[in-house]
């Protein structure tokens, strides 16, 4: 999977090399291609930005130098990202489509934005991570090489994938290792059975109790067996009673 960057702060993704991003790179599985838009600034100041007509506060990035950085690129079968508080806001199932592309390009933008008429003939797509403002674009971009790149394989192992939170849509289990007694707490007695019918069914309980009472807006468009609505209905009734569910 390959992901280049325009962005006029190219050292903000070094830190993607600390991660197991960086894994992925060294096994060459992902190949991030970072592109300095100042380098396209015919400007003898390698100027990029400038104020912005009608007039107000901030700069606006020039499109010509944005057009020229894109124009630097292959951009055969390249899907042009523009990462924006306007796109539609990522999520799991977005990234999971992401991942089979071949190429990503990400387009950055900062100050006040970059000018409409460089975005309009490249941009395809764009995408938000999330309805708060931030300085520039190149945060969520990071963000999104992160996610996506999971689903390269070869990156994570695959059971990681498939046990992840909202692999079926549902959060996760609560996790536990050593030691067996911290701060008088016992790990739950199930996970130390050795018994994996039994700890699979507490997993699927503690995930459906997990996604019921912190995010229930999560389970409205999923698909439930009647054990599973049996649970959650348990669950229901005992809050609603202040009843601790039995476990
Ligand atoms: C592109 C266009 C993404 C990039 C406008 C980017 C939040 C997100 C940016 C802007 C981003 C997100 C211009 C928006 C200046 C904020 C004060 C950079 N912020 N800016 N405005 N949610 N900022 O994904």
């Amino acid at each position: 999977m390959k992901f280049s960057v325009l962005t006029l702060f190219p050292e903000m993704f070094n830190s993607l090399n600390e991660s197991i991003i960086g894994k992925g790179k060294e096994k060459g599985l992902i190949d991030i291609n970072l592109v300095n838009i100042r380098d396209f600034s015919k400007n003898k100041h390698k100027q990029v930005d400038d104020t912005p007509y009608g007039g107000g506060a901030g700069m606006v990035m020039k499109a010509d130098v944005v057009y020229e950085a894109y124009k630097s690129l292959n951009t055969k079968n390249a899907k042009v990202i523009f990462l924006t508080p306007q796109g539609k806001t990522l999520n799991q199932e977005k990234v999971k489509k992401l991942a089979q592309e071949e190429h990503i390009i990400l387009l950055c933008g900062h100050y006040e934005g970059i000018d409409q008429r460089v975005i309009e003939e490249i941009v395809d797509e764009e995408i938000s991570i999330g309805d708060y403002v931030l300085t520039g674009g190149e945060i969520p971009a990071m963000v999104l090489i992160d996610s996506v790149s999971r689903y390269v394989e070869g990156v994570i192992k695959k059971e990681s994938i498939n046990e992840e939170s909202f692999s079926d849509g549902l959060l996760e289990y609560p996790q536990y290792t050593r030691p067996e007694i911290f701060l008088n707490k016992r790990v739950p007695e199930v996970l130390l059975s050795g018994n994996h019918q039994e700890i699979e069914k507490w997993r699927k309980k503690r995930s459906l109790e997990n996604t019921y009472k912190k995010r229930p807006e999560l389970l409205e468009n999923k698909k439930l067996s009647n054990k599973d609505k049996e649970f959650i209905e348990e669950i229901s009734n005992a809050s609603s009673k202040n009843i601790e569910p039995i476990h």
